[in-house]
């Protein structure tokens, strides 16, 4: 089958491994990439645009690849330029079907499926999903039965079907393909990887309140092991000569055994700078020192409040301030940078407990400290606070639902204090680095009221956040447009392919998981069980902290 995937904006290690998983069962893949700058959600000029949007080279290169399928991935913040291109894509092939996954169509399915251009959508992980559909298509069977789709039939008729179980072990999967990103220049000299699925942690603010919630008989976190990425690494490494990695994990070091093995392993054999994400709770000393000595060069940590209450009662976040000062200091010791993250514009946040942000901040000595607003992304447990408590209209939902705004710009919320939302937001990156002399001049903005001046500083100071990463960017960029345009008018796919047609008994037989299972000895199985007994049991006390208790 010949299938074709889109996607644009920055790589995405989800499609990866889904094009390398689909690869491996005999399928001819290609993919459309636009770099589409204006989508980045702080900065969007218009003439800048023109460079990085390509219509008619995308749909000139699709009517070329005479796909089987189509897929989009969609993010809450792309779906609306996705469902355009969907819609032309309809109506120039009209009988190919078209698929979009991601964690937008996941939490909002009845919403996605009900638009006419789209045939299937998969909610979850996308692997097990696509290789069954690829195979019923091949085989020209109806595939209106297959787990983690919705699929709507020619009469219209929606079939809702059950969830398939998670994918496990990760290594059951093939590496990610990067090639196909790689050819438009998406991939960075600091190149992205992840080795876990799901997140310890669930706060309500984030996707994984509703992917926990939604897989709650499972757990869903799971991570590669460290044979398996560091071979990827090593592979990564020699083919795309990175500089660095960033370790895109939720949350990276969890696991000190994990780390032990890893720091070893990595320092003999990638031994290069990388980034990741920790938090207050799990930047333990010996997780940092594991870290240090792998070569962890910068760690992201999110405070995301300056209240305690707010952390810990709304946020589902059990971090003292004494926590976070003591994290912060730790990671200083182990001279590993800190970039502290927060977010601004939480239901009942007063500009008191805003305020707080910027004195906690001080004490951290964060290299650089970035700032959002809090977006209500569809279906996260603090979204349905904000609808049930009356701080975000069903008017505002809906477009938040189609993806207006972003987590820069917009704060959605019916709040008292909004201006100051936009402003604290604004100036809290400029803070972190301006010397204690300077400081009463910002407090002076601080009283102003929110224009033009506050959302140039946040502008301009958003760049010095990660500026390593930033001007790695602006460098990269003539590359990657000049890139794009050659790779969406070089047809490269293999001209010569025809689809190897498996029998679907021989294709099943093909599926390693179900092999490996067969293999496993009863006291394996056992102490698997337990295992999971146990990580259940510290999972719930990890996650439910029951409904959200809003601070008195
Ligand atoms: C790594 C990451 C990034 C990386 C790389 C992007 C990427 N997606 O790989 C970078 C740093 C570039 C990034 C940027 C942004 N990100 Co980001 N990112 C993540 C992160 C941490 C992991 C994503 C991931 O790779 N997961 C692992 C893979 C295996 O899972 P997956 O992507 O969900 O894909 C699986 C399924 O969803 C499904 N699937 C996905 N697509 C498709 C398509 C088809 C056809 C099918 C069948 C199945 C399918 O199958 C996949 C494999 O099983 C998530 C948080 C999270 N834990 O999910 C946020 C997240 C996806 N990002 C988010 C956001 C908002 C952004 C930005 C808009 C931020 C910004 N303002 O700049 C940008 C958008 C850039 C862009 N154009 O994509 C949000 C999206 C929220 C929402 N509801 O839409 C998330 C959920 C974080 C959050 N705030 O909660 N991100
Ligand atoms: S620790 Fe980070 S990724 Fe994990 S649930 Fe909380 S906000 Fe989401």
């Amino acid at each position: 089958m010949r299938v074709l995937f889109y996607y644009r904006g920055s790589e995405h290690i989800g499609l990866e491994s889904i094009m390398a998983y689909v690869q491996s069962k005999g399928h001819l893949v290609e993919l459309i990439y636009e770099p589409a700058l204006g989508d980045n959600g702080y900065v969007d000029i218009p003439w800048l645009n023109n460079f990085f949007y390509n219509d008619e080279l995308v749909i000139n290169k699709a009517l070329r690849f005479k796909p089987d399928l189509i897929c989009f991935s969609a993010i809450t913040n792309l779906y609306m330029p996705i469902k355009n291109l969907a819609k032309q894509f309809k109506k120039l092939m009209p009988d190919v079907p078209i698929i979009v996954g991601g964690i937008h169509p996941t939490s909002l399915p009845d919403e996605t499926i009900s638009e006419e251009f789209f045939d299937m959508i998969c909610l979850g992980e996308g692997e097990g999903a696509m290789a069954d559909l690829l195979q019923r298509m091949r085989e020209k069977r109806s595939y209106n039965d297959i787990k983690n789709l919705w699929v709507k039939d020619s009469t219209g008729h929606i079939h809702k079907n059950t969830k398939r179980p998670i994918i496990k072990p990760l290594e059951s999967l093939p590496d990610p393909d990067k090639s196909f990103f790689a050819k438009y220049g998406a991939l960075s000299k600091r190149i992205m990887i992840m080795t876990t699925r799901g997140c310890p942690f669930a706060c309500t603010f984030c996707v994984n309140s509703f992917r926990n919630a939604a897989y709650s008989g499972e757990v869903y976190l799971r991570q590669r092991s460290v044979k398996n990425v560091i071979a990827d690494m090593v592979k990564i490494k020699n083919k795309y000569n990175p500089t660095a990695f960033r370790f895109e994990d939720d949350v990276f070091g969890f696991n000190q055994k994990w780390l032990d093995e890893f720091k070893v392993a990595y320092k003999e054999q990638i031994n290069l700078p990388f980034h990741c994400y920790v938090t207050p709770s799990t930047a333990k000393d010996s997780i940092l020192k594991a870290l240090a000595e792998a070569g962890c060069e910068s760690v992201s940590m999110g405070i995301q409040s300056g209240s305690e209450k707010i952390r810990i009662k709304l946020l589902h976040r059990r971090h003292t301030d004494e926590l976070i000062i003591a994290a912060a200091e730790r990671i200083n010791k182990h001279g590993i940078r800190l970039y502290s993250q927060y977010i601004f514009g939480f239901p009942e946040e007063t500009p008191e407990e805003m305020w707080k942000a910027f004195e906690l901040n001080d004490k951290l000595n964060a290299y650089n400290t970035a700032s959002f607003i809090f977006y209500p992304y569809p279906k996260t447990a603090l979204a349905d606070y904000s609808i049930e408590n009356g701080y975000l209209s069903k008017e505002d939902y809906d477009k938040v639902k189609a993806g207006y705004g972003s987590y820069h710009t917009t704060c959605w919320l019916d709040l008292p204090y909004k201006d100051e939302v936009y402003k604290y937001n604004s100036l809290l990156p400029l803070w972190n680095v301006t010397p204690k002399f300077f400081k009463p001049l910002l407090k002076l903005l601080l009283k102003m009221k929110f224009n033009w001046f506050h959302r140039l500083v946040y502008n301009c100071t958003f760049m010095f956040i990660d500026f390593d990463e930033f001007v790695l960017r602006v460098r990269e960029m003539p590359h990657m447009i000049m890139a794009t345009r050659k790779a969406l008018k070089n047809d490269d796919w293999d001209q010569s392919y025809e689809d190897q047609y498996i029998l679907e008994s021989e294709y099943k037989k093909s599926i390693k998981l179900e092999k490996i299972v067969d293999v496993i000895p009863a006291h394996i199985i056992e102490k698997d069980k337990l295992d999971k007994e146990l990580k259940e049991k510290r999972r719930k006390a990890h996650f439910f902290h029951g409904k959200i208790q809003f601070p008195q």
